[in-house]
């Protein structure tokens, strides 16, 4: 997957993106036709335990997890990639100097100074730990978020950073920033103007852009628009617009 999205020519990734913290919510969102997982820690409630068998489940059905830390969690993005997560993504990233020190976290030397511990990883993996060792760098995704004014005026700098393998943009923060907490509009001209800028500096600096879209439209968008990889809507959202559509029908009998 690492090489996928790295590499381009993918035709456009699209993940799930779960909250609910609940591995068996993971597993059934895997037998959909997702090309990965989001776990998002940030804002949703999962635990170390319940993300880490969240991952498992992921590896059986074949499907990378990617972890969304809280902000400046760096020491658990070590964990969740010991857990086996194929991605770190890593909220608020503001500057060259966040940048470095989430590398330092997520790579082995000579990138960074991740600790060594990746014993779940393993066991997913079938690696041996030299092996493990010698491919880490690679196989993990290293991701940081422009959501922010300062985010945007140092993204050249953040996406020079080695060990940062791409950017994600989150539309909501990036709209209330641009507001200056004025409002809450995610899916505006304004943030495809400024998404259409991350991705050209993504692609000049040949690394991968993503993004969060609301829903399956604005992420088929996204993907217009260039990113590498894109989420159409979070696990609660889409449970909710389920209910919504199955009551709907049922009443319009
Ligand atoms: C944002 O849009 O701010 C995000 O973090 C993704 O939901
Ligand atoms: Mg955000």
């Amino acid at each position: 997957f690492a090489d996928r999205i790295r590499t381009g020519g993918h035709g456009g990734l699209v993940s799930a993106w779960v909250g609910i913290p609940e591995p068996m919510v993971v597993h059934h969102l895997t037998q959909e036709d997702f090309d990965a997982v989001v776990l998002d820690m940030q804002h949703g409630m999962w635990d170390m335990a319940s993300a880490s068998n969240a991952v498992a489940q992921c590896r059986s059905a074949g499907k990378p997890a990617i972890a969304r830390i809280p902000v400046g969690d760096f020491a658990s993005a070590s964990r969740l990639l010991d857990a086996g997560c194929t991605g770190i993504i890593a909220p608020m990233v503001n500057s060259v100097a966040d940048a470095q020190a989430l590398v330092r976290f997520t790579k082995y030397p000579p990138l960074g100074e991740r600790s060594w511990g990746p014993t779940l990883a393993l066991n997913h993996m079938k690696l041996s730990g030299d092996d493990y060792l010698r491919t880490a760098n690679r196989l993990t995704l290293t991701i940081a978020m422009v959501e922010t004014r300062a985010a945007l005026d140092a993204v050249d700098g953040i996406l020079g950073v080695e060990g940062i393998d791409g950017i994600f943009v989150g539309p909501s923060d990036l709209s209330i920033a641009l507001s200056k907490g004025e409002k809450l509009a995610p899916d505006t001209d304004d943030i495809d103007k400024e998404l259409s800028r991350i991705v050209a500096r993504c692609r000049a600096h040949k690394k991968f852009v993503c993004a969060f879209g609301s829903d399956g439209k604005r992420a088929g968008g996204l993907l217009k628009l260039g990113c590498d990889l894109v989420v159409a809507s979070a696990d609660t959202t889409q449970l909710r617009a389920g209910a919504a559509s199955a009551i709907a029908a049922a009443r319009s009998f």
